[in-house]
């Protein structure tokens, strides 16, 4: 696990030394965003025949991703907002995370991403901030520094300014607060694409496992879009509709609702 330099910005400062150890490690909670395993084959039909929207099916990602950038360019960066949701049923255990990143689609050895996750154990909800670059396993952000609740409307941002250097930002839109971070790649092989730029909910990996999903109800991803390097800003009209289905069984519903924004709904 590497530690990177954090940046202060305006609303407030962290001090790296204060950080070494991030509250989910200390508490052996090892969480890990998972490149897209794509379902491929026979796939159940869903698709909403009205539109040309194509749909994709995988074990882990729902969400709108952007496959490709248009030719001779690559994604440099993406960005959304969503509101945190409250959790319409704590009957049972499991969580989910709500992130935006670039790259961990078609191009599966990078992904640099940020989100929130929502965990339920025994009745109780848990929120938290995290960034990732994969195949680094996520840093929970101190919730003392930058906490989360039901409500909160949280923007992320990803920016790579190289293929192995990225800023993570993200905004708590009501209190006006950031949290900002450099990283790099951890390793040679993770460089980034710049091939995908995705708004995912995602059944994530937690200590080598897949958590339950549990029921978040719906997330809406507003004001999205990504970035290329010739500033060409694109937004998700022709974005891929990714649906989670586990054991034959489709767990999600998703729709494009404009071209900067994309619903999900658990099913
Ligand atoms: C973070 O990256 C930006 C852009 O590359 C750079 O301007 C800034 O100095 C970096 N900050 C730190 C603390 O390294
Ligand atoms: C779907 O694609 C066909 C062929 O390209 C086109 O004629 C039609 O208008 C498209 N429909 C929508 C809803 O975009
Ligand atoms: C966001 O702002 C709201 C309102 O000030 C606050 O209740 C919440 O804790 C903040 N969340 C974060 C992540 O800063
Ligand atoms: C989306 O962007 C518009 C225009 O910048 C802004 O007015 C609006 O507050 C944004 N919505 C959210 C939920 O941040
Ligand atoms: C993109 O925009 C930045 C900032 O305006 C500019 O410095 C850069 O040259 C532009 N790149 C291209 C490929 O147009
Ligand atoms: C259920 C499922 O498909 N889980 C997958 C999540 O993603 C990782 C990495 O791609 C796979 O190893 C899991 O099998």
């Amino acid at each position: 696990m590497k530690f990177s330099t954090i940046l202060s910005c305006s609303a407030l400062i962290f001090s790296s030394a204060a950080r070494a150890l991030p509250r989910g490690f200390s508490d052996h909670v090892l969480r890990r965003s998972n490149p897209s395993s794509r379902i491929e084959g026979p796939q159940p039909q869903t698709a909403d025949t009205s539109s040309n929207t194509t749909i994709q099916y995988s074990g882990n990602w729902s969400g709108a991703v952007l496959v490709s950038p248009p030719t001779g360019e690559i994604f440099n960066s993406a960005v959304g907002t969503f509101t945190v949701p409250s959790m319409p049923s704590v009957n049972g255990n499991g969580a989910a995370a709500a992130w935006v990143g670039i790259d961990g689609d078609t191009f599966a050895t990078a992904i640099l991403q940020a989100g929130v996750f929502f965990s339920v154990t025994d009745e109780t909800v848990e929120y938290g901030a995290w960034y990732e670059w994969w195949p680094n396993y996520a840093t929970d952000i101190d919730t003392d520094d930058f906490p989360v609740s039901a409500g909160d409307v949280i923007t992320v941002n990803i920016d790579a300014s190289s293929n192995s250097e990225g800023i993570v930002t993200l905004t708590n839109e009501s209190a006006r607060k950031s949290f900002v971070i450099n990283l790099t790649s951890p390793t040679k092989l993770s460089y980034l694409g710049g091939q995908n730029a995705e708004w995912i909910i995602e059944d994530y990996t937690q200590n080598g496992g897949l958590v339950p999903l549990t029921n978040w109800g719906t997330v809406t991803f507003v004001n999205a879009s990504a970035s290329t390097s010739a500033n060409n800003t694109l937004g998700l009209e022709d974005a891929t509709i990714f649906d989670i289905e586990q054991y034959n069984d489709i767990m999600t519903f998703v729709t494009i609702d404009s071209d900067s924004s994309v619903s999900i709904s658990y099913a």
